[in-house]
């Protein structure tokens, strides 16, 4: 079955915008088959027009943790009373209030709150969602967590990719013994999920409140020898040289990195790290620091955007939302933005079928309400998504 898509402007995503003005795309089964000028177009039973609409690659959202029980809007409540979000997490609260409430939550309980988050992803043009662990910290609530990211993708259309982050903060049961919670829990708790496939990469928190480079080193180790790629939460309080780690690791992506050195960018431009920008939590926080984005872009790392959706630090669902802030407060361009949300993202996420319209490419589309794609970063919070194709399925 072969759709022709025309009468759109097709932002190609391939050396910048890659912009082709009344373009077609053909799409036979879940790839795309041909994309170009209308008038070269070729024949196809079905033709729709889309009237001058904006095309582009779905969304990919490279950063997310939306599996999690409860919420924080009590501790947002809190920051608004004078405390600091590293205060709030010391005294036990924080990433730990959301790991009582996710531990209470049952798998289904889980799948049921993640999905109204992913519904209001999908709404904003994600196609491509990453999804974290790590509010289980526990062998089975890591594994409950995870398990519930996969069901997620039986249930939409879209591609979910799971990643492991037993490393993001150490339990009270383990309070100063982060050496034996990476021995005891994180690697074992790896190796299990792993062997029931519900691993696609592996992440950690390196940082004065979470895990120390040495404690990284360790689980990043053991997650290379089981084949698995490695990502890390980098340099977003405080300079741990987690980029660096990362970038000897082989890292997709180094992610957050406010406080990322010169010395961690050459590292991660070496290396072909992806840089995460995620300015959700920049924003929630109100962090000062920011992300080193002129030397980035001067030392040629990539830069994707994700939302972090998080119940703490970025309660956001909305990638065109990351795209403005990303500009605004960053002074990201908005192609580098949109760059951000298609082909880097892909890159930090290891696909290399998506996040560029070519033919071949996996046929994961956004049609927007829009003539040119600066207005994706440009509008705060609208919701101008026409139409999404995930897997060459037209879904609304
Ligand atoms: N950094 C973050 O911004 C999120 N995790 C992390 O390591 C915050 C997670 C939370 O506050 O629940
Ligand atoms: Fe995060």
């Amino acid at each position: 079955m072969a759709i022709l898509l025309t009468g759109v402007t097709a932002a190609t995503m391939q050396g910048g915008y890659g912009l082709i003005p009344d373009a077609a795309l053909l799409i036979e089964g879940d790839r795309i088959a041909w994309i170009g000028p209308r008038n070269d177009a070729p024949k196809s039973t079905e033709t729709i027009d889309f009237k001058g609409r904006l095309l582009t690659p779905g969304l990919i959202d490279a950063h997310t943790h939306i599996v999690f029980g409860g919420n924080r809007a009590a501790e947002f409540e809190q920051r608004l009373n004078g405390a600091s979000y590293a205060e709030i997490a010391r005294a036990g609260g924080g990433i730990l209030s959301t790991v009582t409430a996710t531990r209470a939550a049952s798998e289904d309980e889980l799948v049921a709150q993640a999905l109204s988050r992913l519904d209001a992803m999908i709404r904003q043009g994600a196609t491509t969602v990453e999804v974290k662990s790590g509010y289980g910290l526990t062998i089975g609530d890591e594994l409950k967590m995870l398990r519930a990211a996969r069901r997620l993708a039986t249930l939409r259309p879209v591609t979910i990719t799971t990643t492991h982050l037993a490393a993001h903060a150490i339990p009270p049961e383990y309070t100063g013994s982060a050496d034996a919670y990476i021995k005891d829990i994180a690697i074992p708790s790896l190796r299990a999920a792993h062997a029931e496939g519900l691993v696609d990469a592996v992440d950690a928190f390196c940082e004065t409140i979470a895990f120390t480079p040495a404690q990284v080193d360790r689980l990043f180790t053991a997650a290379r020898a089981l084949g698995l790629r490695v990502k890390l939460h980098a340099e977003q309080l405080t300079d741990q040289g987690g980029a660096t780690l990362a970038a000897r690791h082989a890292a997709l992506s180094a992610d957050h990195l406010e406080y990322l050195s010169q010395e961690g960018i050459a590292q991660m431009a070496l290396a072909g790290t992806v840089a995460t920008i995620l300015p959700g939590a920049f924003y929630t926080l109100r962090e000062t620091q920011m992300p080193p984005i002129a030397a980035l872009r001067a030392a040629g790392v990539p830069m994707a955007i994700a939302t972090d959706c998080n119940p703490g630090s970025s309660p956001m669902t909305s990638l065109p939302l990351a795209m403005n802030m990303a500009c605004t407060l960053f002074r990201m361009t908005p192609e580098e933005a949109l760059l951000g949300t298609t082909a880097y993202a892909a890159r930090a996420l290891g696909f290399a079928d998506r996040g560029t319209l070519a033919p071949g490419q996996r046929a994961d589309l956004c049609i927007w309400d829009a003539v040119h794609p600066a207005e994706l970063s440009y509008r705060i919070g609208a919701e101008f998504l026409h139409k999404s194709v995930l897997g060459g399925r037209i879904e609304r």
